[in-house]
């Protein structure tokens, strides 16, 4: 069997989603994610160029050969268009793999270790009253772990709050601008979970992303505020690439803390896993490489007890979010998975398999990932230019989104 060609194709239906589709000789197909919010033409551009001619006539059985050719071969390694483009052909590669075998993809990923995929929601609203109707209405529909964001008094927008029921920062075709006080932040999100706690008891599962905003000594400040409430995670306390922050904050806080989803590859997490510095590695399969090497992180998480706690915000295609599945549902060390649901138009184009029942999700039975892309639908929403929104202080200073 060969890689006869491969489409790379653009749909916007609600929000932008790149997807890769190969086709071999024998007729089968596989899917990737390939979306890389608010810089999708630059991973367009990156396959269409540089990685689709080269596919052309390879066997799709070598999904690590093939990995190690994308990654190695390219000699300019990592980062964020790279690893997306490679991680499109890998996921691909393990669909078609799947469908040879006739297996789903967890099947030849060692099998079951767990009956389902232990997600988190994500509740929020302009204040304490709004986040507590949120929360009800997540408890209600089964979930079992939920993600509180809050919106701040004298902000008017900020992270992860929206009064619409999808939340989609990157909507203008340029980027917007937020105002950020990290004086105000700190001061009302302790009273916030001390509410969500009070209301919703100790065992429902909380967690919390600061989105990068925080100093080392801020975020320590926070992780020690929150310990009383019993977080099961805090999200990207600091800068992602300020990895020595951790140090400082480990040594003040015992709230858990959760990074990844702006790494790429096993690099940017190796420091942070063999020291011990988090507890959740959070890197995704679409940002970090695909399933082959998603795994080979999370396999070095496991030897330090890191578990997994992947990025499946709903700018991953739920072909993203099929192939995540499959990982969690076979690795030793899951931790928790993200789950924000799709708009039924994304849901449409992308028909799959995998569903939601009790706060876990269950991956397909269907042979490979058992997800595809309508193309004939896919086509009814061309691509319009969205950006993510950027971050200012109060006097204007750009600061962290
Ligand atoms: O801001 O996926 O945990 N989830 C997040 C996301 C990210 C978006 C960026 O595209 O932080 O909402
Ligand atoms: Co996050």
């Amino acid at each position: 069997m060969r890689i006869v060609s491969a489409r790379v194709i653009v749909t916007c239906p609600g929000r932008n989603f790149v997807t890769l589709k190969i086709v071999t000789s024998s007729g089968l197909t596989g899917v990737g994610d390939a979306t890389l919010n608010g810089r999708e033409m630059a991973v367009v551009a990156y396959l269409r160029e540089h990685v689709v001619p080269a596919l052309i006539g390879r066997d799709p059985a070598r999904i690590e050969d093939t990995w190690q050719f994308l990654y190695r071969g390219a000699y300019w390694r990592r980062g964020p268009v790279t690893m997306t483009a490679v991680a499109a052909v890998d996921t691909a590669l393990w669909d078609i793999k799947g469908k040879v075998a006739g297996l789903p993809v967890y099947q030849l990923l060692g099998g079951r270790s767990r009956s389902g995929v232990l997600v988190y929601g994500h509740a929020s609203g302009p204040d304490i009253a709004g986040v507590l109707d949120s929360v009800s209405t997540l408890v209600a529909s089964g979930y079992q772990a939920v993600r509180v964001q809050s919106g701040i008094p004298g902000l008017s927008s900020v992270y992860g709050v929206s009064s619409d029921p999808v939340y989609e920062p990157a909507s203008s075709a340029l980027p917007a601008t937020s105002v950020w006080s990290t004086t105000r932040y700190l001061g009302y999100i302790p009273t916030v979970f001390e509410a969500v706690r009070a209301s919703f008891g100790p065992s429902l599962r909380l967690l919390h992303d600061a989105h990068h905003r925080l100093s080392p000594v801020e975020a320590a400040q926070l992780g020690k505020a929150l310990e009383a409430y019993g977080l099961t995670w805090l999200e990207d306390p600091v800068p992602a690439e300020d990895q020595s922050a951790y140090r400082l904050l480990r040594r003040h806080t015992t709230t858990p803390l959760a990074v990844g989803e702006v790494f790429n590859s096993v690099w940017d997490c190796l420091g942070l896993i063999s020291e011990h510095l988090i507890d959740y590695i959070r890197t995704s399969v679409v940002h970090a490489g695909g399933i082959t090497h998603l795994r080979r992180i999370f396999d070095l998480a496991a030897l330090y007890q890191v578990r997994s706690g992947s990025h499946g915000a709903s700018d991953l295609s739920p072909v993203c979010m099929a192939a995540a599945l499959h990982v969690d549902v076979a690795i030793p060390n899951f931790g928790l998975q993200e789950y924000m649901p799709h708009t039924p138009e994304t849901d449409a184009v992308f028909p799959h398999g995998y569903r939601f029942a009790d706060g876990y999700l269950h991956p397909s039975e269907e042979p490979g990932l058992g997800v595809d892309i309508d193309e004939e639908l896919a086509a009814r929403y061309p691509y319009r230019p969205a950006a993510l929104p950027v971050n200012r202080l109060e006097d204007g200073t750009l600061h962290d989104w």
